[in-house]
């Protein structure tokens, strides 16, 4: 069956000044408390843990009010696009251990450069309670994690923090789930680009497994890449307390898991990020080690086993 062992390369990303508050920083130090790296090995992966990424400030990149941070989030994001691309093309699986969602500016950019070069297109899902879809100029708050899907988009223009000739994804090619908290503008901008996104009104009326089955046929159906994007906030509250912007209403413990699992039997899956989990708040490691699973699930943890498609 596995021809040979899989490789998932482990990036930790100690970023929080996309989230206007500290704390994310710590997140990659308690996934490794709560057992990534041990719960991939015992599934039979390969696990190539590169450490923390601590780059220096960008010094060609202004401070500005409407992108707080933007030297220190645009040094990341160079830097993270450059080890995501490298993660893929030596063909692993890169995981990001976040880190404040912004981390996804340099995670998706390096995921589309790889997608573009071996001619496939990049489809994200994005599992969140935020569209993250606002620029500099729309967002009420000038926090960068708001922003990081118009920025792989090419809608969102800052001064230029990665070359003017990289792959955008496009905004068609992107599902989001679990929302339930965007901005006014920011509506405006995901209804004129024809985001996919499904509410949670969506997801209560249709059911999480249709839902998800649907998007995995058309991305099969396009013969794409697939980058998952989890946020702790797409998590109800009561499941997963440790992140700044908690938003009632979120995603069962259950049906968060059932979209690891689809996601696994689908094969598709390309890169993943585990983004703004905030130890700080979290209740004694609680939302780390409720992440920690649902990435075990997504690479193959199950109850049973079950016949799947092409298994
Ligand atoms: C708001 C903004 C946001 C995450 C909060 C909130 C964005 N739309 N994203 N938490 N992960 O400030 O742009
Ligand atoms: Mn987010
Ligand atoms: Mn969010
Ligand atoms: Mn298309």
């Amino acid at each position: 069956m596995q021809a040979e062992t899989k490789t998932v390369t482990l990036i930790g990303i100690p970023l929080e000044e996309g989230s206007g508050r500290g704390g994310c920083a710590m997140g990659p130090a308690a996934y490794r408390i709560a057992g990534i790296a041990s719960a991939l090995h015992e599934l039979g992966y390969a696990v190539d843990d590169r450490g923390d990424l601590r780059p220096a400030p960008a010094s060609d990149l202004p401070e500005m009010a409407e992108a707080k941070h933007l030297p220190i989030v645009g040094a990341f994001t160079r830097a993270i696009e450059a080890e995501t691309y490298a993660a893929a093309r030596n063909g692993t699986v890169p995981i990001l251990l976040g880190g404040d969602h912004s981390l996804s500016m340099g995670s998706v950019s390096g995921m589309a450069r790889h997608a573009a070069e071996i001619d496939r297109p990049l489809y994200v899902l994005w599992l969140d309670a935020h569209s993250d879809f606002n620029a500099p100029e729309t967002s009420p708050s000038g926090n960068i994690h708001g922003m990081p899907v118009a920025f792989f988009c090419g809608k969102a223009e800052f001064v230029p923090i990665l070359p003017a000739d990289r792959p955008f994804v496009d905004p068609k090619h992107v599902y989001q789930i679990g929302i339930r908290s965007v901005d006014e503008e920011e509506r405006r901008m995901i209804r004129e680009n024809a985001v996919n996104v499904f509410d949670m009104r969506a997801v209560d009326e249709e059911g999480m497994g249709s839902i998800v089955k649907r998007i995995l046929g058309d991305v099969r159906e396009a013969g794409a890449l697939l980058h998952v994007s989890l946020d702790v906030d797409f998590l109800d509250p009561d499941v997963a307390p440790g992140v700044g912007t908690t938003v009632p209403g979120g995603a069962t413990f259950r049906e968060a898991h059932l979209i690891m699992e689809l996601l696994h039997d689908s094969g598709l899956v390309s890169s993943l990020d585990l983004v703004e989990l905030n130890p700080f708040l979290d209740d004694r490691g609680r939302s780390a080690r409720v992440m920690v699973e649902l990435a075990a699930s997504l690479f193959g943890r199950r109850i049973l086993d079950r016949p799947t498609r092409g298994g």
